[in-house]
């Protein structure tokens, strides 16, 4: 199986699975992150997803071998970009629900892209980012021209982009592109910690966080604050909301059931 997946406490972790590879993105493994991440978005049940790598790499992008196979075959890109990374960072993005990236290793190109997309990113001390694209020759994709700017400003982004070099942990921390950089023995713990506490959260109003703030990226303030108002209406109609506010007023700890 090149992705694994396994659903714990609400919370479905996703697991590339190609460790001797880097986890680096072949066209079968491509099709079964989309399968699971789609899986977990559809999946009522599931209510934090947690995207992890296997051995020593998160993910290092493309796999050059199988490009390379492609471009020998006169195929270029074969239709990966729009086939497979676009829909895979789009479900991720897009997602009613909180995605956690535990960032075990090295996530280069595509591999740092699919990191960025996700709304938190917890770095192992030894984690790198490399947006390798132009050292091979390519411009971004899968997100990485929309996502790390927002992450870490335009001129940061220019010049990770352009330049290709590795930002390490404690860099990618300075930076803003990590929440939070932890031992490698603690990652997995801290990184599932992280997301067992969302999957117990108010699961619409994360949604509806995650909508507003897309929304609000590209817009004007007049047109924020109307799409605020209309998601605010969704909000206090959930049963999370009015057992919320009736758990304050008792000084009660509020429990979500994410309806
Ligand atoms: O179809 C399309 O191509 C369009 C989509 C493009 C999206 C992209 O992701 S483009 C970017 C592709 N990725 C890269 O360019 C990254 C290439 N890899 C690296 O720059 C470095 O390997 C790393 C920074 C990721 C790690 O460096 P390091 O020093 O820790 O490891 P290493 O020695 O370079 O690599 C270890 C092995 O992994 C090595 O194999 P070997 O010699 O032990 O048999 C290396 O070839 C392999 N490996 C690393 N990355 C890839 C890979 N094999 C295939 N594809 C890879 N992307």
């Amino acid at each position: 199986m090149t992705v694994l997946y396994d659903v714990d406490e609400a919370v479905a972790t996703i697991t590339l699975n190609r460790p001797d590879a880097m986890n680096s993105l072949t066209l079968a493994m491509k099709t079964d992150l989309l399968a699971a991440v789609r899986r977990a978005a559809d999946d009522a049940s599931v209510r934090a997803v947690l995207v992890t790598g296997a051995g020593r790499a998160f993910c290092a992008g493309q796999d050059l071998r199988e490009h390379a196979a492609n471009l020998e075959g006169g195929l270029g890109l074969a239709g990966t970009v729009r086939a497979h990374y676009n829909p895979i960072i789009s479900a991720i993005a897009t997602m009613g629900k909180p995605v956690v990236a535990a960032v075990n290793g090295v996530a280069a190109g595509a591999g740092a892209s699919l990191a960025f997309a996700c709304d938190f990113r917890v770095a192992a001390d030894g984690a790198r980012f490399s947006m390798a694209f132009t050292g091979i020759g390519l411009a971004p994709d899968s997100g990485a021209s929309w996502t790390l700017q927002r992450l870490v400003g335009p001129a940061r982004a220019r010049e990770m982009l352009l330049l290709g070099d590795v930002v390490d942990a404690p860099r990618a921390l300075e930076l803003g592109l990590v929440s939070r950089v932890v031992p490698a023995d603690r990652l997995a713990s801290a990184a599932r910690e992280l997301a067992v506490r969302l999957a117990q959260g108010p699961t619409k109003a994360y949604a509806a966080t995650k909508a507003a703030l897309d929304y609000a990226a590209s817009r004007s303030l007049a047109e924020a604050l109307e799409r605020e108002a209309e998601l605010q209406e969704e909000c206090v109609t959930t049963a999370d909301h009015v057992a919320a506010t009736k758990a304050f007023l008792g000084k009660q700890r509020p429990h979500f059931e994410g309806r």
